[in-house]
């Protein structure tokens, strides 16, 4: 049996954000210790894990504006220098609603113009860490378009809900649409990704959302009553070019396989269907029933279904890991889902 190859790295260690969370500061549930038991995990089941090529800066550029890779690979040194290596650098003050916004020139306005969410800091290794993350997602769509059926891209920092120019949700770099831009700079001329992570994959919509070459699939948590609650609606639809290029399928919380497949089979239709020449899955195993971040009930053997599923497609495969905060389950929920692809 052909196992996947799995893309993976220890860069990610020495990134550790704090988060606000129910009015307290503290240390992150994305934590080191997730990529690590997933690596063992994948280990042990047979896979073999290789490290990522460097980051090809261009690629990156046609993802994430100019600016805000400025910012990220600077804000630390910068506030290190004004503010001591104490604690890490945070927005706190976001842009009203409606305003025309400019661009800070201060370090401090800017983390707020370059954030959307006080879920997630920069430290020390954070640039290092994202952009490794997004090295990796890179390396598995270029494993992918060498000929792999399927390629799994171990990213920490996850990157579904980082945008054009805005970190937020523990996301910094995008790696799934990094993986996807990869993909069409090699020639596809339509992919989707295909975001099966509790939460709505905003980043990636708002990257793609006016472009008809990437059609961009989420399923995910109710955003009326879950993170990022500004979008993952079923009428973003995509704008301009992008026009039908998206869809959204929220579904209630509590909701387990049956909401889920049901949904999971209206995504693999659209995809099916649309001419998609390659697919990345942003994978995140917070759907699972004890992760203490999400509200899904799927459990451990659903993956097994799920990723079956999606294999049906019969289509070129890049997939990144995304969330998965239930570390417990996480290896072998991850492992799970890979299994069919081997
Ligand atoms: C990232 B990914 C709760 C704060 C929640 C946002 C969740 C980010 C999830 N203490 N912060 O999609 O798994
Ligand atoms: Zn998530």
């Amino acid at each position: 049996m052909h196992m996947i190859p799995v893309v993976a790295s220890d860069v990610h260690k020495a990134h550790h954000s704090i988060e606000f969370s129910r009015g307290t500061l503290g240390p992150s549930q994305e934590d080191p210790r997730r990529a690590d038991i997933i690596a063992t995990a994948l280990r042990m089941a047979g896979h073999a894990l290789r490290e990522p090529e460097d980051l090809d800066l261009d690629l990156l550029a046609r993802v994430h504006t100019p600016e805000y890779v400025e910012f990220l690979s600077t804000a630390w040194a910068l506030w290190e220098e004004r503010f001591g290596a104490d604690v890490p650098a945070m927005g706190f003050t976001w842009p009203g609603r409606g305003s025309d916004v400019s661009r800070p020139d201060d370090l401090v306005g800017r983390l707020g113009y370059h954030s959307f969410a006080a879920d997630c800091s920069i430290g020390p290794a954070t640039w290092h860490a994202a952009c490794e993350a997004a090295a990796i997602a890179q390396t598995a769509a270029d494993l992918v378009n060498g000929g792999e059926r399927a390629a799994f891209g171990l990213c920490r920092p996850p990157g579904h809900h980082a945008t054009t120019d805005q970190f937020g949700g523990y996301c910094y770099l995008n790696n799934a649409a990094v993986a996807a831009q990869r993909l069409l700079d090699h020639g596809a001329a339509r992919v989707s990704v295909l975001d099966v992570d509790y939460h709505h994959g905003n980043g990636t919509q708002a990257i793609f959302d006016d472009r008809r070459d990437v059609l961009t699939v989420s399923i995910h948590a109710d955003p009326t009553v879950e993170f990022p609650w500004f979008s993952g609606y079923a009428h973003e639809r995509g704008v301009g070019d992008g026009d039908g290029a998206n869809v959204n399928l929220p579904l209630p919380l509590g909701s387990g396989i049956g909401d889920y497949r049901s949904a999971l089979d209206t995504a693999l239709d659209l995809i099916g269907s649309a001419g998609c020449e390659a697919i990345v899955v942003a994978l995140g195993v917070d759907t699972f029933v004890d992760d203490p971040l999400g509200a899904f009930t799927l459990g451990s053997d659903d993956y097994t279904e799920i990723a079956s599923r999606i294999s049906t497609l019969d289509l070129p495969t890049a997939i990144v890991q995304e969330g998965g905060y239930a570390v417990e389950a996480i290896g072998d929920n991850v492992a799970t889902f890979l299994a069919p692809f081997s």
